[in-house]
């Protein structure tokens, strides 16, 4: 017997309460275990000491907010934060000219004539719901996060080795991406991705109330390039999506096959469905040209009743949300939302539908009944299921196996427990759990309300994030995790998987604009070289920085210039960046160690304008700074 079975052993035993037990193991290792404060949980402990490491990785989607989060599990500590749609004070995501490269180069032309009307290069919001590593083989390979924007129609992907968004792609012809998820084997390969509210194909004003008029899209990025590879027209609206562990199908919910536009309309039918789109045979239609290119893309028809192969339409019960696939790579979980079911598709049983006058619903192999408001499910890897059920407020675990035994007819019950979760939880994640890899030790439930469960903040308050010990059949909550809007969806991954850099390498793809202008000004940034480069009414400023101090203590433009400033930190430290502030200038950006950042703006405010690093490095910190002077312009 393991050191933690003998606790819980004896946890149980002393439920019955017996003194002489208590007395006896009194002064011993398990004694003290049972008088504590908290039991030690089967899974592991969550308080971990200082300096004590976390077990996994959890990155974290944050909504409206707009970026991308990464928390240390099971302690729930947060790490690090990572802009991608949203703007940053601290890092200058948004302002420095690398950020902005990222943030405008996959811009559609109409989007960014849209936005110059404005007075802007680039969105200054952003709806980050889904965030997904990419799989090589079934599991993580820590290579990429990738990730969706609701509000503006995008998908970004974050490096894994430096933590940083290096593309974001505008999706054409679709209308608010929402589901996301990688494909999962051979590799990723296409990102899928879901356009979640239906439009008119050709979006010009002309169109309001003719809904057979309005499609939506179903798109595969590529992973590599983050270019659209293809869409496909669906028949109804698309929520979430996942995809099998073969490399063959993806499939799609939709709560609105009736493509009404009010609610009373989105709701009508009984039966909505799933889409499943049929990889192989969508290929060989791109190839074979049986496509029509909108904005660059080749898009198939994929409507229902096109009689071809592409997709198949299979009836699910009113409003399926979450699509979930098991990490016993045949069974899809569709959780019914408005119906207090699942349905479990068997992948094994998707080749049949495209046979001519298949029955659609042949795939569905089980559809036990859960509870009120099935959201999303998890896996553990032992066989059994996890859903959110969002009006009950609980989790509830279930049997795979078994909910398929009863839909055959046999008279057992799939449930084994449930747990209250505080408040109306929307995703759940269990660790390693998307993956052929699920280790069935912790389950995240998000919910979307934490009431009573904190100290009152006003109006506005934070979610809740509970960590559930599933590593027995009574699940445990042993943490609460409040937060700020909105942790929409998480991963929980392994820390072996992920090994970002330390530093920044001199030649990463990143700054490789920053370092080829400076070699063209015959600067070399890696000797901490410093020089003002004066070229008409364009200024680049070259320094590097080194604790404590910035090389250049001045320098001087003239009103009116656009001045560039690039700073190379040539400390190769771990953890110390610099940062740049301008100020009154609203100018600033990190710098990490190895990295150059640089930054464009125009000097129309004369006077002494000091710059500062504003990134805490060394003792004499506060002295790291230095003065631009601005010339006024002889009127
Ligand atoms: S969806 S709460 Cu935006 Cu992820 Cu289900
Ligand atoms: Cu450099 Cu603070």
């Amino acid at each position: 017997m393991s050191e933690q079975e003998k606790t819980l052993n004896v946890t149980r035993r002393g439920l019955l309460g017996a003194t002489a037990t208590g007395a006896v193991m009194a002064g011993t290792g398990l004694g003290a275990t049972l008088m504590g404060a908290r039991p030690a949980n089967a899974a592991g402990k969550i308080n971990l000491e200082p300096g004590e490491l976390d077990e996994y990785y959890g990155f974290w989607s944050s909504g409206q907010s707009g970026e991308l989060r990464i928390l240390g599990i099971p302690s729930m500590r947060e790490l690090v934060r990572v802009p991608v749609f949203n703007r940053c004070s601290a890092t200058g995501w948004g302002q420095t000219n690398e950020s902005l490269k990222v943030l405008t180069e996959g811009l559609l032309p109409e989007t960014k004539e849209f936005l110059a009307k404005r007075g802007k290069v680039t969105y200054d919001n952003g709806d980050l719901h889904h965030p997904h590593m990419s799989f090589t083989d079934g599991t993580y390979d820590g290579r990429y996060l990738f990730m969706n924007d609701k509000a503006n129609t995008r998908v970004a992907r974050v490096r894994c080795d430096v933590m940083k968004c290096d593309k974001i792609t505008e999706i054409p012809n679709a209308s608010d991406i929402h589901g996301l998820r990688p494909q999962k084997f051979p590799r990723t390969g296409y990102v899928f991705a879901n356009g979640e509210h239906e439009a008119p194909l050709v979006n010009d004003g002309s169109i309001l109330d003719e809904p057979e008029k309005y499609v939506n899209i179903f798109s595969a990025i590529d992973g590599d390039s983050m270019d659209v590879a293809w869409q496909v027209i669906v028949s109804g609206n698309l929520d979430n999506t996942d995809c099998d562990y073969q490399g063959k199908y993806a499939f799609s919910t939709s709560y609105n096959s009736e493509m009404g536009m009010t609610l009373a309309e989105m709701t009508e039918n009984e039966m909505d469905h799933v889409v499943i789109f049929n990889l192989k045979e969508i290929e060989k239609g791109v190839a074979a040209g049986d496509v029509q290119v909108l904005n660059g893309v080749p898009v198939i028809d994929g409507r229902k009743g096109q009689n071809k192969k592409y997709t198949r339409y299979v009836p699910i019960p009113n409003s399926p949300h979450g699509c979930n696939t098991a990490p016993d790579g045949r069974h899809v979980v569709i959780n019914g939302k408005l119906s207090p079911t699942c349905s479990v598709i068997d992948v094994t049983k998707v080749d049949a539908l495209f046979d001519e006058d298949a029955d659609p619903r042949s795939c569905v192999v089980a559809e036990p009944e859960l509870g009120l408001g099935p959201l999303h499910t998890a896996f553990d890897g032992k066989g059994f299921a996890y859903t959110t059920l969002f009006l009950d407020s609980q989790v509830v675990k279930w049997d795979v196996a078994k909910a398929i035994r009863a839909y055959a007819g046999e008279a057992v019950d799939p449930i084994i427990s449930k747990v209250d979760v505080h408040y109306q939880p929307g995703h759940n994640h269990t660790t390693m759990g998307e993956t052929k890899e699920a280790d069935g030790k912790w389950l995240i439930s998000l919910n979307k309300f934490s009431k009573d469960r904190f100290l009152n903040v006003g109006p506005l308050k934070p979610e809740n994030e509970q960590i559930i010990d599933i590593s027995t059949d009574d699940m445990k909550v042993v943490h609460d995790g409040p937060t700020f809007a909105e942790p929409h969806d998480v991963i929980l991954v392994r820390s072996d998987i992920v090994n970002p850099s330390r530093v920044w390498s001199r030649d990463d793809p990143m700054f490789a604009d920053a370092v080829k202008q400076a070699a063209a000004d015959g600067v070399v940034l890696e000797d901490g070289h410093d020089e003002v480069i004066r070229d008409g009414n364009k200024v680049r400023v070259y320094m590097y920085s080194s604790a404590p101090v910035f090389s250049l203590e001045k320098f001087t433009v003239k009103e009116g210039d656009e001045v560039t400033i690039y700073v190379t930190n040539i400390d190769d430290i771990d953890d110390l960046t610099h940062g740049l502030t301008i100020s009154n200038y609203g100018v600033a950006m990190e710098v990490a160690p190895q990295a150059t950042a640089s930054i464009t703006f125009t000097a129309d405010r004369p006077g002494v304008h000091w710059y500062y690093c504003q990134w805490f490095c060394h003792a004499l910190h506060m002295e790291m700074r230095g003065r631009m002077l601005v010339e006024p312009r002889a009127s």
